[in-house]
C-alpha cells in the first residue's frame, strides 16, 4: 500500500478518528480465537454513515482490505486482521436510534451491546430475543453478521428472525436501505436476508431495525442429569411434547468438572454423563406441577437419574451458570473450538460415531461437549495438553475437524451452526456446501463487493 494512503485518508476526513499505536493495534485486531498474531494497517472508528462510506470509497482507491469490526467476541477469526488490514470499529456507532411501537421496531446502530439492545426493549415492556453468554461483549453488528444463535433459538430462532430492516454500506460505497422493516415484501430477492450471516464480506451493517415481541410467560428452570444419549434425547421429545420449551441446553460431565472449578456451585451429587438445564412457561401452580408429573414420569422411565428444578430466581441464575459459565471456564485451557450442527434427530448417530472415533484416534485428547442440542448445535471444545507445543496441537485440532467435516458431511450437517466460517473454518466450506454453492458466493461476493476490499480471506479463500 501506498504510505501515504493514510494520511490522506485522515485528509478526506477530517473528523475521522484513527488509531496506530501499538497498543490499540493489538487490541482491535483481534477476536476470542487468539490465534493470529494481529497486524492490522490502523484503526478507524468512524461516527457516522458518511464516514463508513468515505472509508470504503477510500479503500477501494488504495485497494486496502477492510476488516469490519463489532465486539469481537467471535470464535471463528472473521474479525482477526493479520495483514496490515484496515479495522473499521463500530464502536463508536452504538446508540439506540429510535423505537416504534405501533411496529414493535427498535432501530439501532451496529456497535451497541446485545445486551444494550435487550435493556432498551425491555424499557418499552417488551423482549429482543436473541440471547447467549457474550451479551455484555458482543455487538448487534457482529451478531447480524453471523446469524448469531444462541440459547433461545429453540423458542424464538436465530438472529435472522429479528431484522426488519438493514441499512448497508456497500463494498463499493452505496448505502443500500434494505427492506425498510416491512413485515410483508414480496418485491424480489430479500438482499437484507442475504447480508444476515455473510460474515463482513458484502457489505457493512450501520443500522438495523429490529424486530421486539412481548416477553415470555413467567417460566421455570429445571437441571437434569441423564445416564445416556438416547435417553437425553427421549427427554427432550418427552419434554418439548408435553412442555412450552424456551431453552434445552446439554453438556457433559467434563464441562461440569470444569464450570465447578472456576467457581460454580453444584446442585445435584454424583457424576453423569450428561445434564440439561432447560427453561420452560410455568404460568402458575397447576403448570408446576404438570412440569413435575412429566419429570416424574421420565425418572420413573429410567431416562432421567437425577433433577433440581429452581426455587428462586438466585437458583435459576445458579443453574444456568452451570451452563453458561462452560466457555469462560475453558479458556485458560486454549481450547480449539467447534460449533456443529445436524438434524436434531441425527444427534445420537452423529455424536456415537465422532466419540468413538476420537477415542480410538486420540484417546490422550480431553474434548469437551456442549451446545444447544434442541436445534442439533453441538459446540465441540478440544482443549491444548500441556505436553504439546502450539503448532502440534493445531494440527491435531486440524485433523480433528477434518474427522468432524467428513463425518458432518455423511450425516448432512455443517461445519458452522452459528459462529461463522471466518478463517478458522475456511479449509472445510466444502463439506457444508455443494461446489455449485461455494461458485454463486463467490459471484454474490464480486457483485457487492467488486474490488473484494471487504474482509478479503474470510468465508471463502
Ligand atoms: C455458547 O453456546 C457459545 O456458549 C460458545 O456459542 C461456544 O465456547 C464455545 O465453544
Ligand atoms: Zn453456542
Amino acid at each position: 500500500m501506498n504510505p501515504s494512503a493514510l494520511a490522506e485518508l485522515s485528509s478526506r476526513l477530517p473528523a475521522l478518528r484513527l488509531l496506530t499505536e501499538p497498543g490499540d493495534l493489538e487490541h482491535y485486531g483481534r477476536d476470542w480465537t487468539r490465534r493470529w498474531p494481529p497486524a492490522p494497517l490502523a484503526i478507524a472508528l468512524p461516527a457516522s454513515v458518511e464516514e463508513v462510506q468515505g472509508i470504503v470509497r477510500w479503500a477501494n482507491q488504495h485497494k486496502v482490505a477492510i476488516v469490519p469490526s463489532g465486539g469481537r467476541t467471535g470464535l471463528s477469526g472473521g474479525a482477526v486482521a493479520a495483514q496490515g488490514e484496515l479495522v473499521l470499529s463500530l464502536a463508536r456507532m452504538s446508540r439506540v436510534l429510535g423505537f416504534d411501537a405501533v411496529d414493535r421496531t427498535l432501530t439501532v446502530q451496529p456497535g451497541i451491546a446485545l445486551e444494550a439492545v435487550q435493556a432498551a426493549a425491555r424499557e418499552h415492556g417488551l423482549i429482543y430475543p436473541v440471547d447467549f453468554a457474550a451479551r455484555g461483549s458482543c455487538s448487534i453488528g457482529g451478531n447480524i453478521a453471523t446469524n448469531a444463535g444462541g440459547i433461545r433459538v429453540i423458542r424464538y430462532g436465530n438472529t435472522r428472525e429479528w431484522i426488519a430492516g438493514l441499512k448497508v454500506v456497500a463494498g463499493n460505497g452505496e448505502l443500500l436501505d434494505l427492506n425498510r422493516a416491512l413485515i410483508k415484501n414480496s418485491s424480489g430477492y430479500d438482499l437484507r436476508q442475504l447480508m444476515i450471516g455473510s460474515e463482513g464480506t458484502l457489505g457493512i451493517v450501520v443500522e438495523a431495525t429490529l424486530r421486539l415481541t412481548d416477553p415470555p410467560p413467567a417460566s421455570q428452570v429445571m437441571l437434569l442429569a441423564l445416564p445416556d444419549m438416547d435417553a437425553l434425547m427421549q427427554v427432550f421429545a418427552l419434554f418439548r411434547a408435553r412442555l412450552s420449551l424456551q431453552a434445552f441446553e446439554f453438556f457433559t460431565e467434563v464441562a461440569l468438572k470444569h464450570v465447578l472449578g472456576a467457581g460454580a456451585q453444584r446442585a445435584i451429587e454424583g457424576d453423569y454423563p450428561y445434564y440439561v438445564v432447560t427453561e420452560f412457561d410455568a404460568v402458575d401452580e397447576r403448570a408446576q406441577e404438570m412440569a413435575l408429573a412429566v419429570f416424574e414420569q421420565a425418572v420413573e422411565q429410567g431416562l432421567i437419574a437425577d433433577g433440581v428444578m429452581a426455587q428462586s430466581e438466585a437458583q435459576a441464575a445458579a443453574l444456568w451458570r452451570l451452563r453458561e459459565g462452560i466457555t469462560e471456564s475453558l479458556a485458560v485451557h486454549r481450547p480449539y473450538k467447534n460449533d456443529i450442527s445436524v438434524r436434531i434427530g441425527a444427534v445420537p448417530g452423529f455424536l456415537g460415531q465422532i466419540q468413538a472415533l476420537l477415542a480410538r484416534e486420540y484417546p490422550e485428547m480431553e474434548v469437551v461437549w456442549f451446545g444447544h442440542i434442541g436445534d442439533g448445535n453441538l459446540h465441540i471444545n478440544v482443549l491444548k495438553p500441556a505436553s504439546l507445543s502450539d503448532a502440534d496441537f493445531i494440527t491435531q485440532c486440524e485433523h480433528v475437524t477434518k474427522l468432524l467435516a467428513d463425518t458432518l458431511q455423511r450425516h448432512g450437517g455443517s461445519i458452522s451452526a452459528e459462529h461463522g466460517i471466518g478463517l478458522v473454518k475456511r479449509a472445510y466450506l466444502e463439506s457444508t456446501r455443494s461446489a455449485a454453492e461455494i461458485a454463486l458466493m463467490r459471484g454474490v461476493k464480486a457483485v457487492f463487493d467488486p474490488n473484494g476490499i471487504l474482509n478479503p480471506g474470510k468465508l471463502l479463500a
